[in-house]
């Protein structure tokens, strides 16, 4: 067995927001891949832009820099544990990897996933405590609780063997012993070159493992991936061997490298290094790349399963078709079916319904992304609700079960654990510091965990953080009663006007602003009691000749509750769909008339023997 000394890959793992992708600039900065005059900002590997607004990596993405001759493949990954799929797609193309721990927030759920991974991989780990600079910052503490991690979790004594760096990714400095000055990277980059092994290479003919896709109006698909054994070389020819065996016949079109945010053209590419190729159509994630001389498969990528299920259907609504570019059941399912082919942790199923399609993912988020990135698209469709994906197993029904950790003030633990009792979650951890700040840590049903982000920042006023990441399956808990009171329903179509709203306003909280199209059946508040209310927002102040003296009193009204998407997708409840097109965000009641709807309870209700209460 060879060793490829000029190559070291590595991927950067880490719970949220604990500053990967800010290591990844301070990394490209220092090895110089930017022109003196460049501008090139922050966070410059989240380039897809809603990634750019939510300040958050979705998809992994790789980089490289070269630090005293050697090239150093980045694979910066996403800490947020709905895109764990991502995490898992590529860090079979490193060596080792950084793991990044914040220095206050310590070890995190996430930092357990993304490590126990590592090092089932048989990945070496570099441990580095990041943003060292900010106040109240509690390093040793935080090393304590990392290596209690690693103990927990290695496979192999040599891997309780790691070396630890203090660095503050922000200002681009790194040190290896703590109380150092730092001055720039320099000192990470070093123990990359030492400690990460070189690219172990098989001599024989060509191999590599597809661990991305990217796609290019000219190139067409482009295949990313590690070559495991062999060369490459533009003009090739090469087999697909696909995920049931099948072996396809190709030529390579072109043979790229990577190097800080550029595609190299190269001549020819060796195994070790981290290469994206096109010329191949057909290709997908986790096929092999091969020789035809040896058309072996690698191991396929293994993906966590999805935890949570919506529907996605065509839009029903009155307003059907008037904004989007892209509203048939045939666009949807196609546009649905095409991000599998990147999406690995999503699944598609169809429905009993022609126009409906199941849509599984990892959590709210990932599915919210993929909603957003569609809508953006010009695609217009219905969602329904999220639920939790229960599956049966040796006879008994499971549901997916949640590590929740939520970092609040003392004042709110009370409001806290009396929102998450009601959707059964248990605490099992709670500290707190000198400071009035606590750590809760709870177990909860994914159902409970549908909707309740909105609940959380209300209740803590956005004060605090919460993270949840999937623990197991336990057999069911039983159903939660809903926790959300009734909607306000617009009983008519129109414009809605500050008079109707105004009425609405007597109500509850109003969604819309006056001006706003709306449609009967459309939710256009919540109302302040359990029971849905049919309202006409539309209805005008009856005109009289009688002037009376506070007519003219401009009605003001309080500012509507405008929901986002991710906040529009809690909401609802089952009875409900959010409408989403490229201009509008709209909430529904899927029976739109007050007559459907009325019908609908007393049958459910004459079909149902005992009331819930
Ligand atoms: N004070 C301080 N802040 C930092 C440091 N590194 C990162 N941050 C900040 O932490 C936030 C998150 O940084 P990111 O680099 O996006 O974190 P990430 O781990 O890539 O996040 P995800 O990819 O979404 O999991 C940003 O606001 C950064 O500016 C640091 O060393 N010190
Ligand atoms: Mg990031």
């Amino acid at each position: 067995m060879n060793y490829r000394s000029d190559i070291r890959n590595i991927a950067i793992i880490a719970h949220v927001d604990h500053g990967k992708t800010t290591l990844v600039d301070a990394m490209l900065k220092q090895s110089k891949v930017f022109r003196n005059n460049q501008v090139v900002g922050e966070l410059i590997m989240d380039q897809n832009a809603l990634e750019r607004e939510k300040g958050i990596t979705i998809m992994a993405k790789n980089t490289a820099v070269v630090y005293q001759g050697v090239k150093i493949n980045i694979i910066d990954t996403p800490g947020h544990a709905d895109f764990s799929g991502e995490v898992e797609r590529v860090v079979s193309m490193a060596d080792g990897c950084l793991l990044l721990v914040d220095s206050i927030e310590g070890p995190m759920p996430q930092t357990k996933f993304v490590l126990r991974l590592a090092m089932e991989m048989g990945l070496k780990p570099i441990v580095v405590i990041n943003k060292v600079d900010r106040r109240n910052s509690r390093i040793a503490e935080v090393l304590k609780l990392t290596e209690d991690l690693f103990l927990e979790l290695a496979i192999s004594a040599d891997q309780l063997d790691f070396p630890v760096l203090y660095a503050s990714a922000r200002e681009g400095t790194a040190v290896t012993e703590l109380g150092m000055k730092g001055k720039d990277i320099a000192p990470l980059l070093e123990c990359i070159l030492e400690k990460v092994p070189p690219p172990k290479i098989e001599s024989g003919p060509f191999q590599m493992l597809v661990s991305n896709l990217d796609y290019d109006s000219h190139k067409g698909k482009i295949a990313i991936g590690r070559i495991w054994r062999g060369k490459v070389a533009p003009h090739d020819p090469v087999v697909i061997v696909g995920a049931d065996g099948s072996v396809t016949h190709y030529e390579i079109s072109e043979v790229f490298t990577y190097l800080g945010l550029k595609h190299l053209k190269v001549e020819e590419a060796e195994a070790g290094d981290i290469v994206a190729v096109t010329g191949l159509d057909k290709v997908n994630i986790g096929d092999t790349i091969a020789s035809p001389e040896q058309p072996e498969a690698l191991p396929r990528i293994e993906i966590g399963e999805p935890t949570v299920e919506m529907t996605f259907g065509v839009n029903t609504s009155p307003f059907a078709g008037r904004e989007g570019r892209f509203c048939t059941t045939r666009q949807l399912r196609a546009r649905l079916y095409k991000e599998l082919e990147t999406n690995l942790s999503l699944r598609v199923q169809d429905t009993d319904s022609p126009d409906t399609s199941l849509v599984k993912g990892r959590g709210e988020l990932h599915l919210a992304i993929l909603v957003e990135t569609m809508r953006r698209e010009g695609y217009e469709f219905e969602v329904s609700k999220p639920e939790a994906i229960t599956k049966i197993v040796d006879g008994t029904l499971v549901e997916p079960v949640e590590v929740l950790t939520i970092d609040t003030k003392d004042e709110y633990i009370a409001v806290l654990t009396e929102i998450l009792s009601k959707r059964q979650a248990q605490i099992t951890d709670m500290r707190s510091d000198d400071h009035d700040n606590v750590r809760l840590v709870f177990h909860v049903p994914t159902k409970g965990l549908i909707g309740f982000r909105n609940a959380f920042s209300t209740a803590t006023r956005g004060e605090s953080i919460m993270n949840a990441t999937f623990l197991s399956y336990e057999p069911y808990h039983g159903d939660i009663i809903s926790t959300r009171s009734g909607v306000l329903v617009a009983s008519e179509q129109g414009i809605a006007v500050t008079y109707g709203l105004n009425n609405a306003q007597g109500r509850g909280f109003t969604f819309i602003e006056p001006g706003t199209l709306v449609y009967e059946g459309m939710i256009v508040g919540l109302n302040s009691r359990p029971k849905d209310i049919a309202i006409n927002v539309c209805k005008e102040k009856k005109k009289t000749n009688i002037r009376s003296s506070t007519s003219d009193i401009a009605i003001k009204l309080t500012p509507p509750i405008q929901l986002s998407l991710e906040q529009a997708i809690g909401f609802i409840n089952n009875d409900e769909l959010v409408e989403v097109t490229p201009g509008n965000i709209r909430l529904r009641k899927k029976l739109l008339t007050q007559g459907q709807r009325l019908r609908n309870s007393s049958s459910s209700r004459r079909s149902v023997k005992k009331q819930p209460i």
